[in-house]
């Protein structure tokens, strides 16, 4: 940054310095946050891509907004088919589909809650919305000298969905209610309530119980159904659950759901909508407003359009940066709607699928998929949204070092396959560095919170294992070097040795494992041996056209736009190569990442993402931002929701994990201010980013610069705060906030501290 810049940057910090305090004590930074809506004139004209998501974690609501047929079509996160698919195991490295098929199972669809409305006359004025700030879903609309709103949400507190219809005028409302079960188990109707219980074919036993109370009017059982007639208004209560325990040595399963989901139907009552609703909108506020957004204001007739013209609008070449706020926001209301404590990790498909036999079994995929989908939750301030995933792949530990057994023979630790179910089972392709990223994610929970107990009682039990793995599988090339055997570019590329995708994710696992077991003050001999063996890992390496090499051969294909960006990983999520540290490194993922392209396979719900943080995290503003535009632009459903296709939600979560590495990056030993801050946000503000260290940041900009900066954390800390190329040394007392404007930051910039390899 030159002078005359520098000075005209503090001169203004300086005059709008009392501006920007006021702006930023209401909330913490600036409250000029986009409104979080979605909304439509019409209902859903189909589940896929048009329905609207409700989550309380385990489960899954999606609402179709039809005016004289409702449906509310709903999961639960443990509804799965399949086993421990220990057969499959045995048969190593398998591309057998049916074998996958069989033991591996599939996600199911549990049921779907249908109502019709009886009525006349012509609809106006409809809307349906969904308001990620309340995560409650409404629809409106003016019938018959009528208004009728509806509106549904799903509760973590309570553990039940919840729909009230009402109107302006008394007993509109006649019609009826079914519930129907997706496995054909029969719907038992007694008082005002509806019941479907039945058990998949291995076992799993599952119930839903359907509560309906009216205002005015009567409801009864007619058939299997329940009829209301003359009704003022109607309150809907969905429970539903599975007999399912995350837990092998209990074979999985718990006790029948019967009585579980009884009492949660049972104790509402009509009268208890409002506090219902408080109680929703409290606890997922406690969430979502831990983080605000203001990327700058959009036309407003353009953001006042319905969301499905609005992302038209945008692929027709209109700026919108509001809609870039809430595709923002909606990742971390898809996490918080389908990932909370207690709860199973989001699948491809967060928690959402209509079908039996859904894309890739709606699974958990561990060779880009689980992982983005958990990208987001750390530095967007989502930190206990990101423990299922540490839950069920801890569970999971028994069975995969089984599975590990059969086919490496006497090995140390574990590692999993490329699939992987509710079960522990694991499936198709064994993925060699599976275990290690997971273990990736381990460390960082420990990083962002700074969490010892976590680290001591969690994290290290689940790293230290497979960090033994692979000081146990490398294999020693004759120049004393170490190689990953019979690797694979996931899904790109033969299986053999010193794959890069490999040695990066050992690199890193390494790396997390030392600094992990330092932190603890434990087992200094395994720290010993791993910093020798890191060291001797082959590094990356640049190939003939300037490329990062994805294998130890020179092979890259220039011309290739391969979906996956594998080779990659040791910028993002990985934290080998950074442009300070490891300048050629960087340049040359840049000229990889560029050779990628954009068409074809590279548009993909995920590959936008990944590349948006890559190019973050490379400094390149512009290209991030160009991904942002490009999901938006390929891969985005008229829900908002990202689509492979079929809809996969870690397009969805991994967006927002990008544009959080544009706002701000903590992998590199420092804190990073606005490090990738497009043209396109020339103005605005975010609140209540994490970074590691325990850190949580709130930043101000304007005309692309920094105005001011707040850092507090509750752990305290010291930190090396990072603004261009300026830095300034930072304390933080536990509990303490610190307010830092742009002269604050010194024109030194020490050494970037990484141990990145030597170029
Ligand atoms: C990986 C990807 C595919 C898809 C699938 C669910 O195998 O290569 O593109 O996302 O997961």
């Amino acid at each position: 940054m030159n002078i005359e810049k520098k000075k005209r940057l503090v001169t203004w910090a300086l005059a709008i310095g009392l501006i920007g305090a006021f702006a930023a004590d209401s909330r913490g930074a600036s409250s000029k946050e986009p409104p979080l809506k979605l909304w439509y004139d019409r209902p859903a004209g189909g589940w896929h891509g048009q329905t609207l998501p409700l989550g309380n974690g385990s489960m899954g609501c999606m609402i179709f907004g039809g005016v004289e047929k409702e449906q509310i079509q709903f999961n639960v996160d443990s509804l799965w088919t399949g086993d421990e698919n220990m057969v499959g195991k045995e048969r190593g490295v398998s591309k057998d589909a049916s074998y996958l098929a069989k033991g591996m199972g599939f996600y199911q669809n549990f049921g779907s809650v249908h109502i019709t409305i009886e009525g006349q006359g012509e609809t106006k004025d409809y809307r349906r919305e969904l308001d990620l700030a309340r995560a409650v879903h409404a629809v409106r609309y003016a019938r018959n000298g009528a208004r009728f709103t509806r509106e549904t949400f799903c509760s973590y507190p309570a553990k039940v969905a919840v729909m009230r219809l009402t109107a302006n005028a008394p007993g509109r409302y006649s019609g009826t209610i079914s519930l129907k079960d997706a496995h054909e188990a029969k719907t038992v109707a007694e008082g005002s309530r509806l019941t479907a219980a039945g058990a998949l074919d291995n076992g799993v036993q599952y119930e839903s119980q359907l509560r309906v109370f009216v205002e005015g009017g009567e409801v009864k059982p007619e058939g299997g159904a329940l009829r209301f007639t003359d009704c003022d208004s109607l309150l809907l209560v969905l429970g539903a659950d599975t007999d399912y325990v995350m837990d092998p040595a209990r074979k999985w399963k718990g006790d029948h759901p019967h009585r579980r989901v009884s009492e949660r139907v049972r104790g509402i009552a009509v009268d208890d909508y409002r506090r219902l609703l408080e109680q929703h909108v409290a606890d997922h506020q406690s969430l979502l407003n831990r983080v605000a957004l203001d990327l700058g204001s959009t036309d407003s007739a353009r953001a006042d359009l319905p969301t499905d013209k609005r992302i038209q609008a945008y692929r027709d070449g209109a700026a919108d940066p509001e809609l870039e706020a809430l595709l923002f926001q909606y990742g971390r209301y898809l996490l918080i709607a389908c990932s909370r404590p207690g709860s199973l990790p989001a699948n491809l498909q967060g928690v959402w699928n209509d079908s039996n036999t859904p894309a890739w079994h709606c699974d958990y995929h561990t060779n880009i998929n689980v992982q983005m989908n958990y990208w987001l939750a750390e530095p967007a301030n989502l930190g206990e949204c990101h423990l299922p995933l540490f839950d069920l792949f801890s569970a999971a530990v028994p069975l995969h070092r089984k599975a590990s057994l059969i086919r490496f023979g006497d090995v140390p630790g574990f590692t999993m396959q490329t699939v992987n179910n509710i079960f522990g089972g694991t499936g198709w392709e064994w993925n060699l560095v599976g275990s290690a990223w997971i273990a990736q994610h381990f460390w960082e929970h420990y990083a962002f919170t700074r969490d010892l107990g976590y680290l001591r009682e969690t994290a290290y039990p689940y790293m230290k294992p497979v960090a033994l793995f692979w000081e146990h599988r490398l294999k020693e090339l004759p120049d004393g070097q170490l190689v990953v055997r019979e690797g694979w570019s996931p899904e790109h590329g033969p299986r053999e040795d010193g794959v890069s995708h490999d040695q990066q994710i050992v690199w890193d696992l390494f790396q997390n494992t030392i600094e992990a077991s330092k932190a603890l003050d434990v087992d200094d001999e395994i720290r010993a041996r791993l910093i020798d063996k890191q060291k001797r890992l082959v590094g990356p390496q640049v190939g003939r056209w300037g490329q990062l090499q994805e294998w130890m051969a020179d092979r890259d294909d220039p011309n290739d736009n391969h979906r996956h960006t594998s080779h990659l990983f040791a910028v993002y999520p990985g934290r080998q190569i950074s442009p300070a540290a490891t300048p050629k490194f960087a340049e040359a993922a840049a000229v990889s990442l560029k050779a990628r392209g954009e068409t074809g396979d590279a548009r993909r719900s995920w590959t936008w993402p990944w590349r948006c943080a890559i190019w973050a995290r490379l400094g390149n503003a512009e290209m991030a931002h160009h991904m942002v535009a490009g999901l938006i632009r390929y891969n985005l459903l008229p829900n908002m929701i990202a689509t492979h296709p079929p809809l996969q939600l870690d397009g969805s979560f991994g967006i927002t994990a990008g544009m959080c590495e544009m706002l701000l990056q903590s992998h590199a030993g420092r804190i990073k201010l606005l490090p990738a801050l497009p043209a396109a946000w020339p103005a605005g503000s975010v609140r209540g980013l994490c970074a590691r260290g325990g850190f949580v940041v709130d930043i101000q900009w304007r005309e692309r610069e920094l105005i001011s900066a707040r850092v507090r954390s509750q752990v305290g800390g010291e930190a090396i705060l990072q603004y261009g190329d300026r830095t300034m040394q930072l304390t933080v007392h536990p509990g303490e906030e610190r307010r830092i404007t742009p002269e604050a930051f010194d024109t030194a910039v020490p050494e970037e501290g990484t141990s990145g390899p030597a170029e």
